[in-house]
């Protein structure tokens, strides 16, 4: 199954968490590298007054279920501290588990594709990088849905690229 994953940090070292967050993601099986986007920096969308984003996407194949891949991306988080105090509050490190092959599911501790994925500019514009052909289930070519988006925060960092992982 082809999963699509959105890291984000607006908290700390931001490019080392996400670069650290990427090793640590595929540093177990089950998950297998597809592709990574630019990186991209983003003004805050919701929440608090907080500061600038970093943020990136990652395609992968994977054997596991979605839950369980939950599971691994909320254990990468805890183990670069992240703390869950407010709701679209500032954080060291957010993956989000963006769209798992064509699953839909409607439980809130994981909603499948993401909800807020298709109106996000700092998901839609890295996940087209990514995968040019992506498809979000329920709203089309991810590329078509990234040009009509509002991309006024979304700069991409050309001086620094994510790593492949090992
Ligand atoms: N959950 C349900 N579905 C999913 C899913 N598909 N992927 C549940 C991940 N988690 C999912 O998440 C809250 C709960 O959502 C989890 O317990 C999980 O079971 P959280 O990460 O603890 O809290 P959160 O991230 O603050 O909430 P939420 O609703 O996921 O926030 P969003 O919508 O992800 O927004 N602006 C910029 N520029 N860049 C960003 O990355 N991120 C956010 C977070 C807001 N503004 C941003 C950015
Ligand atoms: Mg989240």
């Amino acid at each position: 199954m082809r999963v699509a994953l959105a890291l984000g940090s607006n908290l700390g070292n931001r490019f080392d968490t996400l670069q650290g967050a990427v090793d640590a993601l595929f540093d177990a099986p089950g998950l297998t590298f597809v592709a990574i986007s630019p990186v991209y920096e983003t003004d805050p969308v919701g929440g608090p007054e907080q500061g600038p984003y970093l943020n990136a996407v990652v395609i992968a194949e994977t054997t596991l279920e979605p839950r369980a891949l939950l599971e691994r991306a909320q254990s990468v988080e805890d183990s670069f501290g992240r703390r869950r105090a407010e709701r679209w509050g500032p954080r060291t490190l957010d993956i989000d588990l963006i769209a798992a092959g064509d699953h839909v599911l409607d439980d809130p501790r994981l909603t499948l594709p993401h909800p807020r994925a298709h109106e996000r500019a700092f998901v839609l514009v890295p996940w087209a990088d990514a995968e040019p052909g992506a498809v979000l289930p329920g709203h089309g070519s991810v590329a078509e849905l990234a040009a009509a988006s509002d991309t006024r925060g979304v700069r991409r960092l050309t001086d620094r690229t994510l790593q492949v992982p090992m």
